[in-house]
């Protein structure tokens, strides 16, 4: 279906299924303007001089990136005087950001990854924006403690990806569904709808430089995978990692795929790479809702407890009988 716009869709949805209420779906058309303005940004690159590093740190002591610290910005201005929020969180910040006094709230939190694979900027290739939307816990101070739901909870999520083209995927939680940025008429324009990931695939991605640090389940996973026809699997596989989990995740979602950022043993303080509450949850869930699935391994991402705001979780993800079987392997 072509020729409908973002705007033109979520109304469409809202009519039909009532699943929108009016304040979320002016939330995601705030959040898909911010998207618009990263782009824009992102797009200049050395032009505008956003290349390089920010020369201050995050949180998590990863060095920041002027478009991480510039897309963080243009998320919190564009979402602070909408009404719809209770409150933010970022990647980029240590604690959850309150809506200003002057301004009014709403019911719901969201959380952000304001450039997904930002060490890709500099050489030009594929990064993006990830999403969450939670509901505030009623009668609940919009503290930390109102965004630690699992991920089940979340009552919309999506990613950009800033590739040749800008596309936003989104889900509702029926269905997911990607949109198109016209840079002509500076709109989202449906382009997939109801995505699919197939159930079977021929490829992989995961960092193999972590190879040695990798628990027993992923290795006997991926070596069968590399053993290609004469292995168990009988089939020769292909690898892929862009190092954008935007740009591999959206590659999944059009081709099928299973990608991996596994436990290891690398930093025995991290249970993992990604983040759980703006990275994990918000790709499980679109997975899920396209029929893929994720796990940590041992469980449904989407099930994970969560503890910290800025906590790290193992994550397999892709589809659905790739991931069951390493899942398997994991016992
Ligand atoms: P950055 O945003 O710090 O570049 O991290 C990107 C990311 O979280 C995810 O998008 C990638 O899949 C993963 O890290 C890549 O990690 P490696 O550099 O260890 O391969």
């Amino acid at each position: 279906m072509r020729g409908i716009s973002l705007s033109r869709f979520l109304i469409d949805q809202q009519w039909q299924s009532e699943a929108i209420p009016s304040d979320l779906r002016l939330l995601i058309e705030v959040v898909a303007r911010a998207i618009k303005a990263i782009s824009i940004n992102v797009g200049k690159g050395a032009l505008a001089g956003v290349l390089g590093e920010a020369g201050t740190g995050n949180v998590q002591g990863e060095a920041q990136k002027k478009l991480d610290v510039i897309a963080n910005e243009i998320l919190l201005e564009a979402n602070e005087w909408g009404g719809h929020l209770a409150a933010m969180a970022s990647e980029e910040m240590e604690g959850p950001h309150s809506i200003p006094h002057r301004y009014p709230k709403g019911e719901y939190l969201l959380l952000f990854d304001p450039l997904d694979g930002s060490s890709n900027i500099d050489v030009n290739v594929s990064v993006g924006t990830i999403f969450s939307v939670l509901r505030c816990p009623e009668g609940c101070p919009a503290d930390e403690k109102a965004f630690l739901q699992k991920g089940s909870s979340q009552v919309c999520a999506g990613f950009a990806v800033f590739g040749p083209s800008t596309v936003l995927v989104l889900t509702l939680g029926q269905g997911v569904h990607a949109f198109t940025l016209d840079r002509e008429v500076g709109s989202f324009v449906l382009t997939q709808e109801r995505i699919r990931i197939p159930e079977e695939t021929r490829e992989f991605a995961i960092n193999m430089s972590n190879q040695r640090f990798w628990e027993p389940p992923v290795r006997r996973y991926v070596e069968e995978l590399l053993a290609g026809k004469t292995g168990p699997r009988g089939k020769d596989f292909n690898m892929r990692w862009v190092g954008s989990m935007v740009a591999d995740v959206f590659r999944i979602l059009t081709r099928g795929g299973i990608f991996l950022y596994p436990r290891d043993t690398k930093d025995p303080g991290k249970p993992g790479r990604l983040r759980l509450m703006y990275e994990a949850n918000p790709m499980a869930f679109i997975i899920e809702q396209a029929g893929g699935a994720a796990t940590t391994g041992t469980g449904r991402i989407l099930d994970v407890a969560p503890t910290e705001l800025h906590q790290r979780v193992p994550v397999i993800l892709g589809s659905r009988k790739e991931v069951q079987l390493v899942s398997g392997y994991h016992g």
